[in-house]
């Protein structure tokens, strides 16, 4: 079994059609990745579990997603010094902007790289978690001028 380089984290099943937009990216890329299913709020034990285990296992980089007062990237970012990506979900009344600020206001110290809300902010995750990694793979770095370049076309007339 391949070691998973990226974890996908989120508050609840319920953020699962948005999340899989990040695991579509690293799909697309080839990066090998994992997904799971942790709060801040209701599974506090194990996201410190989990946030403390990771480098060790080999990931390099966490996405976390959450709504309402998402505290999931920051939970995350207390008991690891991997890079941590946070998106702000919808779920509530207040249509992310709660999660926006609950993710980006991260005290000194302990900084959370925190994307726009919803599908566009899983997407972004994705992608700055592959730069990342291209840091160190030259593959990977090739594969994002392509994607970059495709984007370009599809934007170019004729
Ligand atoms: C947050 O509360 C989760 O990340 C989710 O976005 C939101 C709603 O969760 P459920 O009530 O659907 O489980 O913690």
């Amino acid at each position: 079994m391949t070691t998973p380089k990226i974890g996908i984290l989120m508050g609840s099943k319920s953020d699962a059609d948005i999340m899989g937009e990040s695991a579509r990216i690293l799909e697309e890329f080839g990066v090998p990745h994992e997904m799971k299913v942790l709060s801040a709020h209701r599974t506090p034990q194990e996201t410190s579990e989990y946030a403390q285990s990771a480098e060790g296992r080999g990931i390099q980089a966490l996405i976390a997603g959450a709504g309402y007062a998402a505290h999931l990237a920051g939970a995350l970012a207390a008991h690891s010094t991997l890079p941590i990506i946070g998106v702000p979900l919808d779920a509530s009344s207040l249509k992310g902007l709660d999660s926006l600020l609950s993710t980006v206001q991260m005290p000194k110290g302990i900084p959370v790289a925190c994307m726009g809300i919803g599908k566009a902010g899983a997407i972004n995750a994705a992608l700055f978690a592959v730069q990342i990694l291209a840091r160190s793979d030259p593959a990977l770095a090739q594969k994002l001028k392509e994607y970059r370049e495709k984007m370009r076309q599809e934007i170019l007339p004729g």
